[in-house]
């Protein structure tokens, strides 16, 4: 496969960007080798400089659900394009979203959009602080919320001490805020809380977990953290930045019937603009400026051409018969993945929520953080590259989802299945 103008292209680009890329999953340091550098995208496929054609799983992380350039949703934008792209002031298309996200998410009885999901869990935060005036939060090992600093922080030495900095550049002061516990472990939850009495403002999670490889929630653990939240007055924030429109049209509240206090959107809700949102419980959101104290703010938030983008996706998500689709050929792919490793006799584990799923290269079972970092990675990069030969583009890391697209077909996963057998056999 040639690669020489990706290699080429690379090699400025490190003069240029830090690591060559605007986001550091995209560098393939976990996988080796050197990142394709993709030219256009069509449907379910990416087309890279060096005139290579890759059958795409990653679909931006998340956003493309409907695949790349899709019609009607590229006319929109140009329609978008032509009236002005920002305003910085409320458009009609802003209350348009905001009511298909409530109507989708009743738990959202208010909404305010933002430009990214970090943005999104950022305020999200603040304003869960300022409601119950607490400082401290609790996520989940494995779990990522975007880079605000305190959502980079790790477990300290016990379960129950203040968190410590999970990156240089934040300060202590920031970090020790923030308790870890291990994800599907609601007995954790329960003695932190306990030590806690009434210093915790809110508990944050990804209700399905993506951000480790594919991890779903035990039996339980939603509706037991919900309990205990509500007991102890503290708020239940499902950050659905990758579950929200992905695993059905209510997202993973909708699926597992569990009303969280605030919720966070992202990625499927800009169709591949930049959009993010947050809202939650009326009480809560009118806290926000200008209707109340808690300051946010964005110049392009809620900007028409995005903002259009995001309508016409969910408008397409919400047609008969998208989800049940993409259920058929995420199955399917599923299946022929797990019977080819098992034909070459490779440890393989795979989880999968709808059309978002994972293969580990551990024996299992995978639950949290601790268990899927016993995945073999090197295992896993060889893999990647055996499939990224074959014009398969999965996830450069482990420990990230794969994802599926209502423009992926059943020769496509044809396609796949074949080229995993194949992958395997070389391992
Ligand atoms: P952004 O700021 O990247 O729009 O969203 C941050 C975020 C928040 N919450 C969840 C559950 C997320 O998954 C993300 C971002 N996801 C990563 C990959 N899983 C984006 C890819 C990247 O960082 O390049």
């Amino acid at each position: 496969m040639k690669t020489s103008r990706s290699a080429k292209l690379f090699a400025d680009a490190q003069q240029l960007i830090p690591g060559g890329v605007n986001s550091p999953v995209r560098a393939f340091r976990s996988v080796g080798g050197q990142p394709r550098f993709i030219k256009r995208a069509k449907g379910a496929r990416l087309y890279d400089v060096d005139g290579n054609t890759y059958l795409d799983y990653v679909l931006s992380w998340g956003p493309m659900i409907l695949g790349h350039a899709n019609p009607a949703v590229t006319r929109v934008i140009k329609k978008a394009a032509d009236n002005g792209t920002s305003y910085g002031a409320p458009t009609e298309l802003e209350v348009t979203l905001a009511r298909m996200i409530r109507d989708a998410f009743p738990s959202m009885e208010k909404v305010r959009l933002v430009s990214s999901g970090t943005e999104a869990v950022m305020s999200a935060i603040r304003v869960a602080r300022g409601f119950t005036k607490r400082d401290n939060i609790l996520k989940f090992e494995g779990c990522y919320h975007g880079h605000s600093d305190y959502l980079l922080a790790k477990a300290g030495s016990g379960l129950a001490t203040l968190g410590i900095p999970d990156s240089p550049g934040v300060p202590e002061d920031f970090a020790k805020h923030t308790l870890t516990a291990p994800y599907n472990d609601i007995e954790a939850v329960r003695k932190i809380i306990a030590g806690q009495r009434r210093n915790l403002a809110c508990i944050i999670l990804e209700p399905i977990a993506g951000n480790m490889g594919v991890v779903p929630p035990a039996p339980e653990f939603l509706s037991g953290l919900r309990r205990l939240t509500e007991e102890n007055d503290i708020l239940l924030v499902f950050d659905e930045v990758i579950s929200g429109f992905r695993v059905g049209f209510g997202g993973a509240q909708g699926l597992y019937g569990i009303k969280p206090d605030l919720t966070i959107l992202g990625k499927i809700i800009g169709g591949g603009l930049p959009v993010g949102a947050y809202g939650g419980r009326k009480e809560i959101m009118d806290l926000i400026a200008p209707s109340g104290p808690v300051y946010q703010a964005g110049t392009l938030s809620g900007n028409p051409l995005a903002v259009s983008a995001g309508i016409e996706t969910l408008k397409q998500l919400k047609k008969k018969g998208v989800y049940k689709k993409l259920e058929t050929l995420s199955a399917a792919l599923a299946k022929g993945i797990g019977e080819a490793a098992k034909k070459a006799g490779i440890p393989l584990t795979q989880t999968r929520v709808g059309s978002m799923l994972t293969s580990f290269f551990v024996s299992g079972p995978v639950t949290d953080w601790n268990t899927v970092k016993q995945s073999d990675t090197k295992r896993y990069g060889q893999f990647f590259h055996k499939m990224l030969e074959q014009g398969v583009y999965l996830a450069p890391s482990q420990f990230e989802a794969a994802f599926l697209s209502t423009a992926h077909t059943f020769q496509d996963i044809e396609k796949t299945i074949r080229a995993a057998h194949s992958a395997f056999k070389s391992l």
